[in-house]
């Protein structure tokens, strides 16, 4: 079974995908923010697989706090993320990229869960065939660490592409729960390490011995190290960029750890 939830700040079309993705009106659509209360989970199945969709309030923030009426509803969808295997984070595309977004972002990366940007309103945006590019590109600037992310446009009102939302759904909850046997993930580490080798600091070079993936959800690569303080951020990078090319992780944080050995 897979959980996944909606989240984005009031008005971006969170009830009408739901809607959309389950063809009834179950929710209550309104251009009035603040429409949806509660977080609303729906169980639902779908070519022989069973899914809960769970719709969630609007989230907004004024300043460095959360608005006081809307702390509420930032607490359910925190907890309808921690409940989701998958994050459908929406952005509303009449609008583009506000800060407020950056925000509810935040709280999908937090949590470890997949993520998939979901750019609606889609049938608003004025488009020609560069359009798609030079949003995604827009989306990566404004939110660097959401760079896993598979971004989909969609139109929830016309229904426009919402059908490849479920296989995407499908593949990034794959590979949150991606089990990597430890040869493979060894030989890719050390071609990895042969291509680009660590580079010394103050004459001292990490030296790594051994990898495993430890656990799933999101999948995390436990390294065994001379030094752990010797492995740096940017070569922690290089080496998730090159699981990512080996094993796709479509969608799923990766978190990489390194022990003295
Ligand atoms: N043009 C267009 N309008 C949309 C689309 N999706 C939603 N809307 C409209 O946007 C408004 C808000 O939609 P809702 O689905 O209620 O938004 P929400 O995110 O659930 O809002 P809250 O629950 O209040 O946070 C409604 O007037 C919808 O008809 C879309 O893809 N295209
Ligand atoms: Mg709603």
């Amino acid at each position: 079974m897979t959980t996944f939830c909606v989240i984005g700040r009031p008005n971006v079309g969170k009830s009408s995908l739901v809607n959309a993705i389950l063809k009834e009106d179950r929710a209550i659509v309104s251009n009035v923010e603040g429409t949806t209360r509660d977080a609303v989970d729906t169980p639902f199945r779908y070519e022989g697989r069973d899914y809960v969709i769970i719709d969630t309030a609007g989230m907004r923030k004024r300043g460095k706090v959360w608005e006081n009426i809307e702390k509420y509803s930032v607490l359910r969808a925190v907890s309808a993320i921690e409940r989701a295997d998958v994050v459908l984070f929406l952005i509303d595309g009449e609008k583009g990229i506000r800060d407020q977004d950056k925000h509810v972002a935040g709280l999908a990366h937090d949590e470890g869960k997949g993520v998939i940007i979901v750019y609606n309103k889609w049938d608003t945006v004025e488009k020609d065939e560069r359009t798609m590019n030079e949003i995604s590109k827009k989306i990566r600037e404004e939110f660097k660490y959401l760079s896993y992310a598979p971004i989909a446009f969609v139109s929830a009102k016309t229904g426009a592409r919402v059908n490849t939302l479920l296989p995407l759904i499908d593949q990034v909850h794959d590979a949150c729960t991606m089990r990597v046997p430890t040869n493979v993930l060894n030989d890719v580490i050390m071609d990895a390490q042969m291509m680009n080798p660590p580079k010394p600091h103050n004459g001292k070079q990490l030296r790594i011995y051994y990898a495993s993936q430890v656990s799933v959800s999101p999948p995390t690569i436990l390294i065994f190290v001379n030094e752990p303080e010797l492995f740096h951020f940017s070569y922690k990078r290089y080496l998730e960029n090159k699981l990512r090319e080996a094993f796709g992780f479509i969608g799923t944080p990766i978190r990489i750890h390194a022990r003295k050995r």
